[in-house]
């Protein structure tokens, strides 16, 4: 694929429900970190503890448009009043920074601070130096670890991704990760599939059978600084989400030659 123009811009998509305590920490350190153009972009659905009007006042303090020449960042929301979940919610971003502000380079991440937003960069250099279609935020490469989640959670996180590369292939190590960075190349042949974390597995597999150049990126994964988790915490939360993960991971290797 072709490279991508020095001033092309970059977005960064932040699905928000109830982030109100982390969600201007995580933006101050994007904008820190990352070099203009860049667009911050918040899709909230609509958080009772206000999220939104948090994005709102930071956004109209720092608006970008996509017809200005001018080489800046900025904030935009998209605040959802009728739609919700995970995945529609970057679904819905990621048509908005292709269609209203054609962006080149598209990444996200969960808003809970347990991705440094200081290795987002990391993630846009494997595509604009490293030659990557995809980057990969990687909890388990070396470099890589987690250490917000207890021995529960990280084993079964280690089952479902063993079982991933088992069937779908080793080309990524962290087939749950969500955090990602892509070319907008990519998301405009795959669009994103499924409700919660099993649309990543899909997506890395998809990419990966199109023969899409995908790289991981080592990342720490820390604990949440505030609010609560959607996921949950204890076993039941965790083997409702799995259980989709897995059913995805054998649709996906019974569909292999399809
Ligand atoms: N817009 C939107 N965002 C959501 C929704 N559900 C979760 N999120 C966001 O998705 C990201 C992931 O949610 P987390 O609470 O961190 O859950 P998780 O990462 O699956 O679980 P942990 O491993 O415990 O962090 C966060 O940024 C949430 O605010 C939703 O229905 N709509
Ligand atoms: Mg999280």
């Amino acid at each position: 694929m072709s490279k991508v123009d020095d001033n092309a811009l970059v977005c960064t998509i932040l699905p928000t429900f109830n982030e109100s305590g982390n969600i201007t920490d995580l933006i101050e350190r994007l904008m820190a970190s990352v070099s203009p153009p860049y667009l911050v972009l918040v899709i909230d659905d609509d958080s009772p503890d206000g999220t939104w009007k948090i994005v709102a006042d930071m956004a109209a303090k720092a608006p970008y448009s996509p017809e200005e020449t001018e080489i800046k960042s900025g904030i935009a929301l998209v605040r959802r009043l009728q739609e919700k979940g995970l995945t529609s919610a970057i679904q819905r971003g990621i048509d908005e920074a292709i269609q209203t502000y054609n962006a080149q380079i598209i990444t996200w991440m969960d808003c809970d601070l347990s991705m440094p937003p200081e290795d987002v960069p990391k993630l846009v250099e494997a595509i604009r130096q490293g030659g990557a279609d995809v980057a990969v935020g990687s909890r388990w490469i070396d470099g890589g670890t987690d250490v917000a989640h207890g021995l529960m959670a990280r084993v079964l996180s280690w089952i479902i991704n063993n079982f991933a590369m088992l069937l779908l292939g080793r080309k990524v190590h962290d087939y749950t990760s969500g955090f990602i960075a892509a070319r907008a190349e990519v998301l405009e042949k795959i669009r994103l599939k499924g409700d919660y974390g099993e649309y990543c597995i899909d997506l890395l597999c998809r990419a990966g059978r199109l023969n899409y150049q995908m790289k991981e990126v080592p990342y720490v994964c820390v604990p949440r600084t505030s609010g609560e988790s959607k996921t949950g915490i204890n076993l039941w939360d965790y083997l409702s989400k799995g259980r989709k993960y897995v059913s995805t991971i054998v649709a996906l290797w019974l569909n292999r030659n399809s």
